[in-house]
């Protein structure tokens, strides 16, 4: 018969445990698969306590086939005598917030990751919770429903000869996203605390899969670091140090390192504090870097492995490590930084591992010369490399840039005055248009710089090396303002950037190319109206009349216009590529403001080349010049040269 009668302490009582249903992500971090199994380590922690302080050597952790959970030690018992409040101890711990706290000063109670919420926080958040505690010699049980709700007053279920306490709980569907239990997320967890208690048998038995399996490990942390190097090809046998640090006269510090080193290059350190894993490391791992670090180097000038000036990188020498630090601080000096309790904060905690670890690695290291060295020798090689790297990127930099500038100096004929607001740079296809089109400029305003249509086109397969290469870094350095997310529009040395190319296949080519290349890595130019198209004429029709002149004709119907209204003979020339019209033509028919043709090319053209790129760089040449004829949109300049 469910209690109904509450007198004011069991009212105190309701609030506190109500809160925690209301608010379980205060108590637990949160009510998914992930706080489901804080529950756990919450009951098992106090086990775990229990057995730190000298109380049980076993722990049965059993998943049952209901995925409710079991914990059982052998410990002393949970206490279930009367409290002073009148009601049995039992009562207090799992319907009390925080009664749980068991061990005042001096006992390093686990910090169950969120500091200990301890057991009322599980009972408060389950179906049911069951407690029997074997103590003096009988069975003590109480049992809970609904999130704490006493069912039943203390029983004595009988005699028992063992000591210890067994806690079964059900999680409460209807507060947890999942009651589902992972076994390899409990099984690592419990394999961890028995790693980092020395001889602590733990067993897992998962009631759903018919499976159990136990941890116990009488070399404990040396075993972990052999546990974490497995398949790394381990140089040694795990090295270990241990000490007690004093920090004041009532509190010191315990540490415990185990390290070994190992062929395959991977850095592994876990820490923790109080048997709690620190995830994000802290003050008692940033104390182990420094001590190996200084032992090292202090081992490698002694043996005079290196140069007084020179020091060894604490990266280098950590590149093929495992190592594990477990510190134990007392409550009154334990500090996280952060909300997560996930990095240490403690000071003392640095200096303590410092001291042990420092002193106790140069020992190691000198009755273990031919490891030492040899980890002295990989670190050596490792800073060399980085330094080779180093020197190599800077070299690849610098012939990056001196071979723009050489370009620059070979190929580019500037502008004779600096002004960004009216200066031209013609890209021109071919050396031998360049050559024209150097002779034809109007030198003070137009820079010409020819790209060597030829490489360009020989990256026809992939359009991505193409942009890369060296005719484009030169191109990247004259307009001066960089590419990609460093393009800066206020730096650009030009006002238009003209694609001077024949009408011809590579000329398409290369018009694709670079205006996929200005839309990929100098958008603002494209977007700021500055890239245009040079419109050579098609055709060049000479009227042999009583004196010679010459026409020009860009489109077929130009052409038929000329002929037709021509009263006189006329030689008709289908120009082939730009090469085929001397300085002068060029001049007069492409580059000069007043007569020329410019095409603008819109952000669309630009962005409709780059996305069909692959396809236009196919052999289908017909369909590239289509291409362009119907999307480089032919809006022709304003003649904007007053
Ligand atoms: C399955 C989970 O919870 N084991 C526990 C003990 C033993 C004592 C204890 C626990 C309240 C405030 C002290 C017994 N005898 N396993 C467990 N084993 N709690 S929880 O005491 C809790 C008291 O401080 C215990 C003498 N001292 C302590």
């Amino acid at each position: 018969m469910a209690k109904n009668t509450y007198d004011d302490s069991s009212i105190q009582v309701l609030e506190g445990l109500e809160h925690v249903r209301k608010r379980p992500g205060m108590y637990i971090g949160s009510t998914d698969e992930r706080g489901l199994h804080h529950l756990v380590w919450e009951i098992v922690d106090n086990s775990i306590d229990e057995a730190i302080n000298g109380y049980g050597r076993e722990i049965d952790v059993t998943i049952n086939e209901d995925n409710s959970i079991t914990v059982l030690d052998n410990g002393r018992g949970v206490p279930c005598g009367q409290h002073k409040t009148g009601k049995n101890t039992m009562e207090i711990i799992y319907t009390q917030l925080n009664a749980g706290g068991k061990f005042g000063e001096g006992g390093y109670k686990t910090s169950g990751g969120l500091h200990g919420v301890g057991a009322s926080v599980v009972n408060a958040l389950s179906k049911y919770m069951i407690v029997k505690s074997y103590r003096e010699g009988k069975i003590h049980q109480i049992k809970f429903e609904n999130g704490g709700m006493e069912v039943s007053k203390v029983e004595i279920l009988g005699d028992t000869k063992r000591t210890g306490t067994e806690v079964t709980f059900k999680p409460d569907s209807s507060i947890f996203t999942t009651t589902v239990y992972n076994y390899d997320t409990i099984k690592t967890r419990l394999r961890e605390s028995a790693f980092l208690i020395k001889d602590l048998k733990i067993v897992l038995n998962d009631k759903r899969k018919k499976k159990q399996e136990e941890f116990c490990y009488h070399d404990g942390i040396s075993e972990f670091a052999d546990f974490l190097s497995e398949g790394k090809k381990p140089l040694h046998k795990p090295a270990y140090f241990e000490g007690i640090y004093p920090v004041t006269e009532k509190h010191s510090i315990e540490v415990e390192v185990a390290l070994q080193f190992t062929e395959t290059y991977s850095e592994t350190i876990l820490s923790f504090v109080n048997n709690v894993k620190t995830g994000d490391g802290g003050t008692h791992v940033t104390g182990f870097k420094s001590a190996l670090t200084k032992a090292f180097n202090d081992y490698a000038h002694k043996m005079n492995l290196i140069k007084a000036n020179v020091t060894l990188d604490g990266s280098d020498l950590r590149t093929a490590m495992t190592a594990v630090v477990s510190v134990r601080i007392g409550e009154a000096l334990l500090e996280f930084e952060g909300q997560t309790k996930g990095k240490l904060g403690t000071p003392a905690a640095k200096t303590a591992v410092e001291n042990i670890v420092g002193e106790k690695l140069g020992y190691f290291l000198m009755e273990n010369k031919e490891l030492a060295e040899g980890i002295v020798a990989k670190a050596l090689r490792e800073a060399q490399g980085r330094e080779e790297a180093r020197k190599a990127r800077e070299r690849a930099r610098m012939d990056r840039h001196e071979k723009a500038e050489r370009n620059i100096s070979e190929k580019l004929a500037p502008t004779s005055e600096k002004n960004k607001e009216i200066n031209e740079l013609y890209l021109v296809e071919g050396d031998s248009a360049g050559g024209s089109a150097k002779q034809g400029r109007d030198r003070k305003f137009q820079a010409i710089l020819p790209l060597r249509g030829k490489v360009l086109n020989t990256e026809k397969a992939n359009a991505e090396s193409a942009l890369k290469n060296e005719e484009i870094a030169t191109m990247i350095y004259t307009i001066g303002a960089d590419y990609g997310v460093n393009f800066d529009l206020k730096k650009c040395n030009y006002k238009k950037v003209i694609i001077m190319t024949d009408a011809d296949d590579d000329g398409a080519h290369i018009q694709v190319l670079l205006l996929t290349f200005f839309f990929r890595y100098m958008r603002p130019l494209v977007e700021d109206g500055r890239i245009y198209l040079a419109l050579p004429p098609l055709y060049k029709i000479t009227k042999r009349g009583k004196k010679e002149e010459i026409l020009y004709a860009w489109s077929n119907e130009e052409r038929d216009k000329i002929l037709k209204e021509a009263k006189c003979p006329t030689i008709l020339q289908r120009y082939k590529g730009l090469g085929e019209m001397n300085a002068e033509q060029l001049w007069d028919t492409t580059m000069n403001p007043e007569t020329r043709t410019l095409v603008q090319v819109s952000i669309d053209d630009a962005a409709e080349a780059e996305n069909q790129i692959e396809v236009l760089m196919g052999n289908d040449s017909a369909r590239r010049r289509d291409w362009l004829e119907n999307h480089v949109s032919f809006t022709l300049e304003e003649e904007d040269n007053d």
